[in-house]
């Protein structure tokens, strides 16, 4: 790990270090250990030789830029800023503001069955329906092969360092997370964003020197589900935050996946894995685009640690809770509150 020494930029402690990159390809216990080792020191790591084709990566990517060089009425039609589908600046419901624009979808495999009937050669036509599936939410999106090909590549990739994490963590139900990515009923998104340029602003207007104040295009969170499969184009943007409350600049690398550990993995591996806040700046002169595999399990899931990780030194810190109970705190709040704490059993 190269650690360099911090700078201050405008107030902000940048901390200059590369995150673990891990090789998927290794051998398959020194490649299970490497990640519990990053889950626990950093709740974030890159992944190579991860399996999923560049042919499906580029696909959806050019899917994605096509969409979103639509035109801003075009791209409303695609659905509800405030549940699935299209949004722009505004996050969540409680008044959370970005400069980003983003598409969200359910990848509920049963909905994608019922939407790929309405499957179009354009892909740049994602067009809203209904979903018969209550109480989910009731706007969808039509999802094309390109789509799907990618949410079914990001799913096996998830599922498989969920494997790797409960062998790392001598947990004896090896799938014992990924169970609940594989359900049927898994309550996982997709999440495209796309960070438009954004000029550099400067506060002092009197001042002589350079302005640097990339503006914010999702503010600082920690992401709700298990794990998080992110992918960016080669525009950097992305932070993480270290615990002395340094931020560190993610490098962008098209070739990797960035993965994080979510809340519920938190507390399903009993606080041992960190759920890391993290953010995203605009970049002033290029676009960023990201697709985000929100990894989550069925709403009526028990999120609960396996008993091996519960030990009389280190008893249960969170009460057994459904992800349905969680999902409801977490849009009940703010983007940046922390809501874990509120599940905590003393
Ligand atoms: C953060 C992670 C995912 O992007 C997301 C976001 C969700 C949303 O945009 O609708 C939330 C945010 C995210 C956490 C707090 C709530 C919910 C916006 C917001 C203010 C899709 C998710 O699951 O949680």
């Amino acid at each position: 790990m190269v650690v360099a020494s911090p700078t201050q930029i405008h107030g902000e402690r940048l901390m200059a270090i590369e995150l673990p990159v891990i090789d998927l390809s290794g051998e398959r216990s020194t490649v299970s250990n490497l990640i519990v080792k990053a889950c626990e020191e950093y709740g974030f790591f890159k992944v190579k030789n991860h399996g999923v084709s560049q042919d499906i990566i580029a696909k959806m990517e050019n899917e994605s830029f096509s969409f979103f060089a639509k035109p801003f009425d075009e791209k409303q039609k695609a659905g509800l800023a405030n549940s699935f589908g299209y949004g722009c600046k505004n996050i969540g419901f409680n008044g959370d503001i970005g400069e980003v624009e983003y598409l969200l979808f359910n990848t509920n495999p049963l909905s994608i069955t019922e939407r790929s009937k309405t499957i179009s050669n354009d892909p740049t036509k994602f067009r809203q329906v209904l979903t018969p599936f209550p109480p989910r939410l009731l706007h969808s999106l039509t999802i094309s092969s390109a789509m799907s090909g990618y949410i079914e590549a990001v799913r096996g990739l998830a599922c498989e360092l969920l494997d790797l994490m409960a062998e790392g963590l001598w947990v004896p139900d090896r799938s014992v997370f990924s169970r609940l990515i594989r359900d049927d009923d898994s309550d996982s998104i997709l999440r495209l964003n796309h960070y438009p340029p954004m000029p550099l602003l400067c506060k002092d207007k009197d001042s002589s020197s350079p302005c640097n104040h990339s503006k914010v295009g999702f503010g600082e969170h920690s992401d709700p589900q298990i794990l998080t499969i992110l992918r960016s184009n080669d525009v950097g943007g992305l932070q993480i935050s270290l615990n002395d409350g340094a931020w560190v600049p993610v490098t962008p690398d098209p070739t990797a996946f960035c993965v994080n550990v979510g809340d519920l993995l938190q507390a399903m591996t009993n606080g041992r894995f960190v759920s890391v806040r993290h953010k995203a700046l605009t970049n002033s002169y290029k676009s960023r685009m990201s697709m985000a595999y929100f990894a989550a399990p069925p709403l009526d899931a028990r999120i609960a640690v396996p008993p091996e990780m519960v030990t009389p030194i280190k008893p249960a810190l969170y009460r057994p809770f459904t992800w349905a109970e969680f999902k409801k705190t977490v849009y009940a709040l703010r983007l940046g509150d922390s809501r874990l704490g509120l599940f905590r059993t003393q």
